[in-house]
C-alpha cells in the first residue's frame, strides 16, 4: 500500500509561497515614508521635542526584543526538546500556580517600569508651554493649514517658517464653521514627526503643541486625524531657517503684494475680481457665483477678515499649495483652478465657470505674488 503524505506536508509548498508574498507586501508598506531627502518618520528626530519620544520608543523596543527572544526561545526550546517521539506520553496536569504567578507578575513590573518614564515624558512636553518664546498660531480647516504669526503680522498657508535652534510654541485651533464655505468643521491632528509628537486639534478649543528643529532644513508632516474625503492631501512642510534667513522671511511676507503688473498678469488681477458662476461645490449652503476675492485676501487691498480660503499675498512664495499636495508650478495651479475637485476630493473650493485664458491670466497673476 502506498504510503500517503501527511496533509501539512502537501500545502507546506504553497504555504511558503503565501508567506513569502505576504512578507514582500509588509515590506512594500515600508515604501510609504515620503521623499528620500525628508522622511515622514519619528525615528530620525530633528529637536529636542521629537528626541524625548524617540527615547521612550528606545526604551520600549529594547525591552520588547528582550522578551521577545526569551519567550520565543522558550516556544522553540520545548517545540523541540518534548517533540513527539515513538512511546513517550506527554505529561497531563492542569494549571500551575507558580508559572502563572511568573507570568502575570513579571508583565505587570516591565509595564510599571516603562509608566515611569511614560508618564514623565508626557507631562515634560504636555506642561504648560513658557511664555516667553515664539508662537504661532495654527487653524486647520478642511484641508489645509493656515499660519497666523501675530507678532510678525504674517498669515500664510501649509508651509510652516521657524527659526532653527529655538522653542516655538503652536497653539492649534480649529476653525469655527466657515461663514462662506457652510459647512461644520471636524477633528485634525497636527504631526510633523521629526519636530514632535502629534496634537490634535478639536473646533472651539486650543491646543498647544512645542516644536523645534536643531538645524535649518525641511521638514514634512500630515493631518493625523481622518477628517474627510482629502485628509490623504492634508500635508504641511516646515522650514527651519537661521535667525537671518527668518528674519528676511519676515520681512518678506510683511511686504506688500507686487502692484503695478503688466501683461497676463494684469489681466489675472483684474479676474479676481470679477464674478464667476459656480460650475460644481461641495458646499451645500453656499452661493451660485464667487468672485475669488471674496474668499481670497491679497494684502493690501483684499484684507483678511472674513474670507475662508488661504491668504494669497505671497502665494508665489510658497513651494507647495493645497495642504502641500502639489507642487507650486504653473501646470498644477491651472489644473487645480480648472477642476479643484477633480485634483483634491472634497476641497471647498468651488469651481468656477472659467475660460482656458482665463485661468492662464489667473496663473500668470499668482505666480506674480512673490
Ligand atoms: C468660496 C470660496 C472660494 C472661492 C470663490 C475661490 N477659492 Fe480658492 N480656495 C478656497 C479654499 C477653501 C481653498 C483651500 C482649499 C483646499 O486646500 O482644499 C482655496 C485654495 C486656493 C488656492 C491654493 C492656495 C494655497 O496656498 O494652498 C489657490 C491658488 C486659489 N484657491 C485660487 C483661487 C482663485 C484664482 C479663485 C478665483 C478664480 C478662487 N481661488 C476662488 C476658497 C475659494
Ligand atoms: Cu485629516
Amino acid at each position: 500500500m502506498a504510503k500517503t503524505k501527511p496533509a501539512y506536508s502537501r500545502t507546506f509548498t504553497g504555504r511558503a509561497v503565501g508567506g513569502a508574498l505576504t512578507f514582500l507586501l509588509l515590506l512594500s508598506a515600508t515604501a510609504c515614508a515620503g521623499s528620500e531627502d525628508a522622511p515622514q518618520t519619528s525615528l530620525d528626530p530633528a529637536g529636542e521635542f521629537a528626541r524625548a519620544p524617540d527615547v521612550l520608543w528606545n526604551i520600549t523596543l529594547a525591552i520588547a526584543v528582550v522578551v521577545f527572544v526569551l519567550v520565543e526561545g522558550a516556544l522553540v526550546f520545548a517545540l523541540i526538546r518534548f517533540r513527539h517521539k515513538e512511546g513517550r506520553k506527554a505529561a497531563q496536569f492542569h494549571g500551575n500556580t507558580k508559572v502563572e504567578v511568573v507570568l502575570t507578575v513579571v508583565p505587570a513590573l516591565i509595564l510599571a517600569g516603562l509608566a515611569i518614564p511614560t508618564v514623565g515624558t508626557i507631562f515634560d512636553l504636555q506642561g504648560d508651554p513658557p511664555e516667553d518664546v515664539m508662537r504661532v498660531e495654527v487653524i486647520a480647516h478642511q484641508f489645509w493649514w493656515e499660519f497666523n504669526y501675530s507678532e510678525q503680522g504674517v498669515t500664510t498657508a501649509n508651509e510652516l517658517h521657524i527659526p532653527a535652534g529655538q522653542e516655538v510654541v503652536l497653539e492649534l485651533q480649529g476653525a469655527a464653521s466657515d461663514a462662506v464655505a457652510g459647512t461644520a468643521e471636524v477633528v485634525h491632528s497636527f504631526w510633523i514627526p521629526r519636530l514632535s509628537g502629534a496634537q490634535d486639534i478639536v473646533p472651539g478649543h486650543t491646543s498647544f503643541l512645542r516644536i523645534s528643529a536643531d538645524e535649518p532644513g525641511r521638514f514634512v508632516g500630515q493631518c493625523k486625524e481622518f477628517c474627510g474625503l482629502s485628509h490623504a492631501n492634508m500635508r504641511v512642510v516646515a522650514f527651519s531657517h537661521t535667525q537671518e534667513d527668518f528674519d528676511a522671511w519676515v520681512e518678506e511676507q510683511n511686504a506688500p503684494a507686487v502692484e503695478n503688473l503688466s501683461g497676463d498678469a494684469a489681466a489675472g488681477q483684474e479676474l479676481f475680481n470679477e464674478t464667476f458662476d459656480v460650475r460644481s461645490t461641495v458646499v451645500e449652503e453656499g452661493a451660485d457665483a464667487y468672485q475669488c476675492a471674496s474668499c481670497h485676501a491679497v494684502q493690501p487691498g483684499l484684507d483678511a477678515q472674513p474670507r475662508t480660503g488661504p491668504n494669497l499675498t505671497h502665494f508665489a512664495s510658497r513651494s507647495t499649495f493645497a495642504g502641500a499636495t502639489f507642487e507650486n508650478n504653473a501646470d498644477n495651479v491651472a489644473a487645480w483652478l480648472r477642476d479643484p475637485h477633480g485634483v483634491r476630493p472634497g476641497s471647498k473650493m468651488p469651481a468656477l465657470d472659467l475660460s482656458e485664458d482665463q485661468i492662464s491670466d489667473l496663473v500668470a497673476y499668482l505666480q506674480s505674488l512673490e
